[in-house]
């Protein structure tokens, strides 16, 4: 396949964005080679600007999960725009958003929606130092919470693709408030706790790691943490924004059976337009103002082509729950043929998965914290990703991204996919 024309346009927007791109993961740093201009998108396929069509197995990071240009969701979005695009005044529609999530979600009175899920996270630890009056917060390292201050501490996602976990501009005053403990390491996470004693605000985790590649908590470690929090004042934030309305309908807390106090939300809620929200039981969510101290606010937060998009998109959700199943087999199959090709081409290779996500990582040890997942063989993973897009297969320009498993897949294509694994991973 000719991606050309997307070398073009890409030396064009060099020119005038830092680096071509918006969001530094789809520059192809890491693997090499110059990032695919998309022209558009409708199911599980991808149209580029080379008249390319490539199985999306990224699908916007996450929020296309029913595939892209969902009808519904695009209805609505149209319909709405009629009506005008932004007010900075209340809508109907936010209550419906915000009525139906609270219904989905275990655990939560109230929802506050934001623009992304950066925003969603940066206010909830806000609101856990303002509630609890402490400073402090846990983080784990490779897990990623957005861009803002606190959370560029051992970053995933493209932060640890760029190898800047760490990033200058975050000064010392804020850094030295976020703690970091080892991912599925309760022991560690502990020690913390006792180290600083009545000083940690808020531990906040990816109930499921996104952003070092999929890592599934390990059994008791959620239900540790729970504990841990309970025990000692702490709020427990899950960030959902890769698993909340993905994992199940009430995501990782109703899949695991374990409560957040504060759950964290983007992507699949927002059907593809900007959306982040978090939520809270109601004592805690009456903190922020206008009820609370806690100051947080944005002119687009609620924007009603937004709402419209999430609304439409958690309305398909609520009346079609088998759709998790069906997401959860397709990326087993996915898996499976994956895992029987890899080894009959004596490929050394770990698949992580949960639900609808997948990561495949170049090692042969288990990958359970962001340690191992940095052990991965890059060079394998450059060889995988360049030869899977020649085969017209979009999977995430680096190894620390997940892969996320849309309902527009067919069998078909996943053994379309199976099928080119196959034929790639033979020139290893
Ligand atoms: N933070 C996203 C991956 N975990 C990347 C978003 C983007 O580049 O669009």
């Amino acid at each position: 396949m000719l991606y050309k024309r997307s070398s073009q346009l890409f030396a064009e927007a060099e020119k005038v964005i830092p680096g071509g791109v918006n969001s530094p993961v789809r520059a192809f740093k890491a693997v090499g080679g110059t990032p695919i201009f998309v022209k558009s998108a409708k199911g599980a396929y991808l149209y580029d600007e080379d008249g390319n069509k490539l199985i999306d197995y990224i699908n916007s990071w996450g929020p296309m999960i029913l595939g892209h240009a969902y009808e519904p969701v695009v209805e609505a979005v149209v319909e709405r725009a009629k009506l005008g695009t932004s007010f900075g005044m209340p809508t109907e529609l936010e209550t419906q958003i915000a009525a139906l999530a609270v219904k989905m979600v275990p655990n939560i009175d109230k929802i506050r929606f934001v623009n992304s899920g950066t925003e969603a996270c940066m206010s909830a630890i806000r609101l856990a130092r303002g509630y609890t009056k402490r400073d402090k917060i846990i983080k784990f390292a490779g897990c990623y919470h957005g861009h803002s201050d606190s959370f560029l501490i051992q970053a995933g996602s493209g932060a640890i693709t760029f190898g800047s976990p760490n990033s200058p501009g975050v000064t010392a005053g804020t850094a030295k408030d976020t703690l970091l403990a080892r991912y599925n390491d309760l022991s560690n996470v502990a020690e913390l706790i006792t180290a600083n004693p009545n000083e940690i605000a808020a531990i906040i985790v990816e109930p499921v790691a996104g952003n070092m590649g999929c890592i599934p908590p390990k059994e008791g470690f959620l239900e540790g943490l729970r504990q841990l929090c309970t025990d000692n004042g702490i709020l427990l934030i899950f960030d959902e924004v890769m698993t909340g309305f993905r994992l199940a309908a009430g995501g990782v807390q109703e899949l695991a059976g374990v409560s957040s106090d504060i759950v964290c939300f983007g992507k699949v809620i927002g059907g593809g337009l900007p959306v982040g929200a978090f939520a809270a039981r109601a004592e805690i969510m009456n903190y922020l103002a206008p009820l609370g101290p806690v100051y947080q606010a944005g002119t687009l937060s609620g924007n009603p082509l937004a709402m419209a998009a999430g609304l439409a998109m958690l309305q398909a959700l609520d009346a079609d729950r088998e759709v998790f199943n069906r997401l959860k087999d397709k990326t087993a199959y996915l898996a499976a043929g994956i895992d029987r090709v890899l080894r009959n081409n004596n490929v050394v290779f770990t698949i992580n998965t949960i639900g609808s996500m997948i990561s495949v990582h170049f090692d042969e040890n288990a990958v359970v914290d962001f340690q191992t997942a940095a052990k991965g063989d890059n060079e394998t993973f450059k060889k995988f990703f360049h030869g899977l897009l020649q085969e017209g297969i979009y999977i995430a320009p680096s190894a620390y991204e997940t892969w996320f498993i849309t309902d527009a897949l067919t069998y078909e294509d996943l053994d379309f996919t199976i099928q080119a694994i196959d034929k790639v991973s033979k020139t290893f």
